[in-house]
């Protein structure tokens, strides 16, 4: 007579019906094996995995959302980090534009958008802005962003002669002599250049 055996099965391991082998469970049909979202069945084991944003707890088996914004502060660089279930989005600040995904914020750049921005100035795009360079006679005036005419007249940026005015010009100014006095508008004289040599003349 030949002897007969049973089998020990090891953990995961289930013994046939007639005792004489063991075979891999599928925990993932009980149940799910206690996953909270995806079980994989292995040989003498399974495993739980999670869907895309979600992360595995320590035990093995439930899923809780990754906070993006927390894990990686600088995500939205440009912008403010929104966490959601499974995902997060970009707010981004002004100067900025949300990335087709909402996952990142590009600058804009305000050069390309606008050819005019900069009105008499070159224009160069910063991160997050943009920077009107003005050429002499022009500046960027507080609360607005081209280079506009800069009114030398007006603010007393000038080097009119007191007998002369002041006419403000697009990135510069022209003094004129008022009517009586003679020169170039930056030096004005009550006399004509001939009337002062030839009080020069009459002195000799
Ligand atoms: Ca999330
Ligand atoms: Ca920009
Ligand atoms: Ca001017």
């Amino acid at each position: 007579m030949v002897g007969t055996f049973q089998c020990d099965c090891n953990q995961g391991y289930q013994t046939t019906p007639d005792r004489q082998a063991c075979i891999d469970i599928d925990e993932c049909t009980i149940i799910n094996g206690g996953c909270d979202t995806h079980c994989t069945n292995t040989e003498g084991g399974y495993e739980c995995s999670c869907t895309p944003g979600y992360a595995l707890l320590p035990d093995e088996r439930s899923c809780t959302d990754i906070d993006e914004c927390e894990e990686n502060p600088e995500v939205c660089d440009g912008g403010q980090c929104a966490n959601v279930a499974g995902d997060f989005r970009c707010l981004c600040y002004d100067g900025f534009m949300a990335a087709l995904d909402l996952k990142s914020c590009l600058d804009v750049n305000e050069c390309d958008l606008n050819h005019n921005i900069c009105l008499h100035g070159d224009c160069e795009n910063t991160r997050g802005s943009f920077i009107c360079h003005c050429p002499p006679g022009f500046h960027v005036r507080k609360g607005t962003s081209g280079c506009t005419d800069v009114d030398e007249c007006e603010i007393g940026a000038h080097n009119c002669d007191m007998h002369s005015t002041c006419a403000n010009s697009l990135g510069s100014f022209h003094c004129a002599c008022r009517p009586g006095w003679f020169g170039d508008g930056i030096d004005c004289s009550g006399m004509t250049l001939h009337e002062k040599h030839s009080k020069i003349f009459r002195k000799f």
